[in-house]
């Protein structure tokens, strides 16, 4: 019989939970699912919950977090970080994004890049409750080249493109793919069932990946992991990686990479 499958008591720790876990955190990567990614506040955040998925103490050269945003909270009041860029992404629910004048709804799906310097303010001025994924990241300039503008956006409005050529593939490039203003990417990922990509990929940049739907099996390191939707995962450079798609529907997952520099010696 499995754990879950055994009789649980309401106000008890689940039956058999001890020894349970998929999670793992090795030199190069961390494989995280939700439930045990702890809770913290953040002073510029009202009513807001946040989970910490990746730091620079896991190894990671960004941080990004999922926000739980009460009914009246989200931030204090416009927020704005030298020198740091930041990424949202709508989850569940729907809160009001504003930035430089322009203001809108921001539902799953929604999101916004916000350059660095740039003060914005999200709120969830509903009744429900709001996820939101987030994204903070130091911003590398480079000789010659501005600063990215703002985006405030859809994944609707971006197009679902396939450059691979191997059937059931889908990807969608949240920012501007190839502007080299931007120092990294935001990717949403699609797999038809069964569409794997086809080799073991090790490479230097790093990644930050939440599971959105579906399920798969997922290869980092020297390991197989079995992974479904609100997972995270870190891939530190050169982790080696691999994502083989199962069950019946759509896998799709956001994906951060950091691009278009070269590399610091
Ligand atoms: O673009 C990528 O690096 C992508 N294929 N990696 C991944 O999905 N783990
Ligand atoms: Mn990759």
């Amino acid at each position: 019989m499995r754990p879950h499958q055994l009789p649980q008591t309401a106000g008890r720790p689940a039956v058999g939970a001890i020894g349970h876990n998929r999670g793992v955190v090795a030199p190069n990567y961390a494989f995280m699912p939700p439930e045990g990614v702890l809770v913290s506040r953040l002073p510029h955040l009202d009513k807001t919950i946040a989970r910490i998925l990746a730091a620079p103490v896991l190894g990671a050269a960004f941080a990004q977090y999922v926000l739980e945003i009460a009914p009246g909270g989200g931030t204090r009041a416009p927020f704005a970080e030298d020198g740091i860029q930041h990424f949202y992404y709508g989850l569940s629910g729907e809160a009001a994004f504003a930035m430089g004048g322009t203001s809108a709804a921001f539902g799953e799906g929604s999101f916004a890049y916000v350059p660095p310097g740039t003060a914005f303010s999200l709120r969830n001025d509903g009744a429900e409750p709001v996820r939101i994924l987030a994204l903070r990241k130091r911003y590398a300039p480079a000789a010659g080249l501005a600063v990215p503008d703002p985006i405030l956006s859809h994944r609707d409005a971006v197009p679902v493109t396939n450059h691979t050529g191997m059937e059931g593939r889908g990807f969608q490039f949240l920012l501007p793919y190839g502007d080299l203003r931007f120092d990294f990417e935001m990717n949403l990922m699609w797999f038809k069932p069964g569409a794997y990509f086809p080799d073991v990929e090790t490479h230097v940049m790093e990644h930050g990946l939440y599971m959105l739907e579906g399920q798969g099996l997922y290869f980092l390191g020297r390991d197989w992991h079995e992974i479904w939707a609100q997972d995270f995962i870190w891939m530190g450079g050169y982790c080696p990686q691999q994502f083989y798609p199962t069950g019946f529907g759509d896998a799709c997952y956001l994906l951060y990479k950091n691009v278009n520099r070269d590399v610091i010696l």
